[in-house]
């Protein structure tokens, strides 16, 4: 603010005696100001600063991968509804509606892996083979064992337990290969294996 080349008798004539010994009161003013902002505060200040736009990427982040995994979600590569021994080829869950309901065997899967039934029910499944090998359709406990040829179909009747344990079934050649499935009525729990191929120890 000081006019250039203009002395002190000047100023004094201009702005007065105050304005004179004022004059150094801005310069004092700031150099307190940046004594209370020490050098590591400020470091401080921009760390915050830092810390806090990360977060906000963070959370911006946060909400695209979630809006990501809602648009993302299929019913092949949906949560198993219940936990099986050994590997298995999910290739989603269907729910029994008027007492049948269709599955495709093939290599290696069974599609739907997993049904839904209500307890006590007996459904009919609908074997199709659309695979290239033969595949068979096994639940131990029901004595049921049926070999499907490829481009076969054959029917077979399972009956859901009353208490709505999950069944496993399972193809006998390829069950090592995660050719399995289950039946349940809700979700949770864990399906007694059936199979004694896949070493769970339930086997009989
Ligand atoms: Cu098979």
């Amino acid at each position: 603010m000081t006019p250039e080349g203009l002395g002190p008798e000047e100023l004094t004539q201009m702005y007065g005696t105050r304005a004179i010994h004022s004059a150094p009161t801005p310069v004092s003013l700031s150099s307190v100001t940046l004594s209370r902002a020490s050098p590591s505060e400020r470091k401080t200040e921009m760390r915050k600063l830092f810390v806090a736009g990360i977060t906000t990427l963070a959370l911006v982040g946060a909400l695209v991968g979630l809006v990501g995994t809602a648009s993302a979600t299929s019913p092949a590569k949906a949560k198993p509804p219940v936990k099986l021994d050994g590997k298995v080829n999910n290739k989603g869950t269907k729910t029994v509606k008027g007492g049948t309901i269709e599955v495709e065997q093939d290599n290696y899967y069974f599609g739907p892996t997993f049904i839904k039934a209500k307890g006590g029910a007996t459904v009919k499944i609908e074997l199709k083979n659309e695979g290239s090998a033969d595949h068979t359709f096994t639940i131990d406990d029901q004595s049921i064992d049926k070999t499907v040829s490829p481009g076969d179909t054959t029917t077979v009747d399972v009956a859901i337990p009353a208490d709505g344990k999950p069944v496993n079934f399972y193809c006998r050649f390829h069950v090592a290969s995660g050719m399995q499935g289950a039946f349940f009525t809700k979700s949770g729990g864990k399906a007694k294996s059936t199979s004694s191929s896949d070493g769970g120890g339930y086997g009989y």
